[in-house]
């Protein structure tokens, strides 16, 4: 059977989705689109599939029967809601919302539902190189995780749309998530520094230098840079009891010129998460087509907000921000360390 798929926002992601369901996955039609820009949406449209006016038609349409979100993260909560509302399962781009009190609500509303509709975009969870390093990490053989080690670059960012707080609460939600997923473990405070700004960024606040404290006692540090320019640098590293485990270098070819010896860096997160993403919507049909969700969940995005709520506190205040999380209901799997 065909899952009708039904997609919100036909901007960067949105299209990059579009083409990924309509050319790599197999089991699914993109039925129906829609984005505040009909026009963007009208291009993005695969042959045959209807542009809706809006999101709320395409979610009530009884074509569509699993929806995939990627507009702005301020405009997700209303559309999670309405998904929820028609019980229709939900694949949504990070940030879940923008707000704790918003992830709450979302909460609060699939739980009242009864089944789990949503997954959020943690595409990071989906990649080879980063299962690898969690089955190492779980096998034990180096003891506990006791430092996580988190580089996250961007080459660029579009200006004027990304802001001072999206460092934070845009692209750190990928390394809060990632830490949680792969120390299993929860984040009970921040600490952000900022050094020296690069001038690449005219006036952003990039970087940032932000300290996760892990349940555990685990730390966890991340730089974020987001114009770096020579490309998406994506690095992690975990130093356990006995040993140490990093990301690989990704494999590309080797090139020798006048320049000397080197690999090329993927140009932005398209490239280098290509398979992961891939992998993301290959787990989502197989639940979404049975009526639910399985990956990175509802709670999970919640649990990322909190981190970004933090962090941006902590940017004010210039010191430790604690995070107090709502005990974990039950569907959403068994209670985490903090939240018991
Ligand atoms: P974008 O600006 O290129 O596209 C967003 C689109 O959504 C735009 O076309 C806009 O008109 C539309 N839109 C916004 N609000 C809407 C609404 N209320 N109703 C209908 N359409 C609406 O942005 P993008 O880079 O494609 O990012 C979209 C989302 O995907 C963001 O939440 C972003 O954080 C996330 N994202 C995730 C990754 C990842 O690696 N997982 C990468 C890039 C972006
Ligand atoms: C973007 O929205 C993403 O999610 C990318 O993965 C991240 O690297 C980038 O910083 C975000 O702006």
């Amino acid at each position: 059977m065909t899952l009708q798929i039904g997609v919100i926002g036909t901007g960067m992601i949105g299209q990059d989705h579009i083409r990924r369901l309509t050319k790599v996955l197999s089991g699914i039609e993109v039925v129906g689109v829609t984005d505040i820009d009909q026009a963007r949406a009208a291009a993005a449209a695969p042959e045959g599939a209807e542009v809706f006016a809006t999101p709320t038609a395409l979610i009530s349409s009884d074509n569509v029967q699993a929806v995939v979100i990627c507009s702005w993260g301020p405009a997700h909560e209303e559309q999670l809601l309405a998904c929820i509302a028609a019980g229709k399962p939900a694949f949504c781009e990070k940030p879940l919302v923008t707000s704790e009190a918003a992830a709450l609500r979302v909460i609060e509303a699939e739980v009242a539902f009864g089944r789990r509709l949503v997954q959020v975009g943690f595409m990071r969870r989906f990649d080879a190189d980063y299962r690898r390093l969690k089955a190492v990490i779980d096998g034990g053989k180096l003891g506990a995780p006791l430092m996580f080690h988190s580089v996250h670059r961007n080459a660029s960012v579009p200006e004027g749309l990304y802001t001072s707080e999206m460092p934070l609460n845009d692209t750190l939600v990928h390394d809060a998530d990632i830490s949680r997923w792969l120390l299993s473990d929860e984040v009970t405070g921040v600490e952000v520094r900022v050094p020296r700004r690069s001038s690449r960024g005219g006036e952003l606040r990039d970087p940032v230098f932000v300290l996760l404290h892990m349940a555990s006692g685990a730390l966890v540090d991340v730089e974020i840079s987001v114009n770096i320019s020579y490309g998406y640098d994506i690095r992690g590293e975990v130093s356990c009891e006995t040993g140490v485990a990093a990301l690989p270098t990704r494999p590309a070819a080797v090139i020798s010129d006048s320049n000397g010896i080197r690999q090329a860096i993927p140009e932005d997160w398209r490239e280098r998460f290509i398979e992961a993403y891939d992998q993301e919507f290959r787990e989502w049909i197989v639940a979404a087509s049975e009526g639910t969700a399985t990956g990175p969940s509802t709670w999970d995005g919640y649990a990322a907000t909190l981190v970004a709520d933090a962090a941006l506190r902590a940017v004010a205040s210039g010191g430790f921000e604690s995070i107090n999380m709502i005990a974990k209901p039950g569907l959403y799997g068994p209670p985490t360390a903090m939240a018991a």
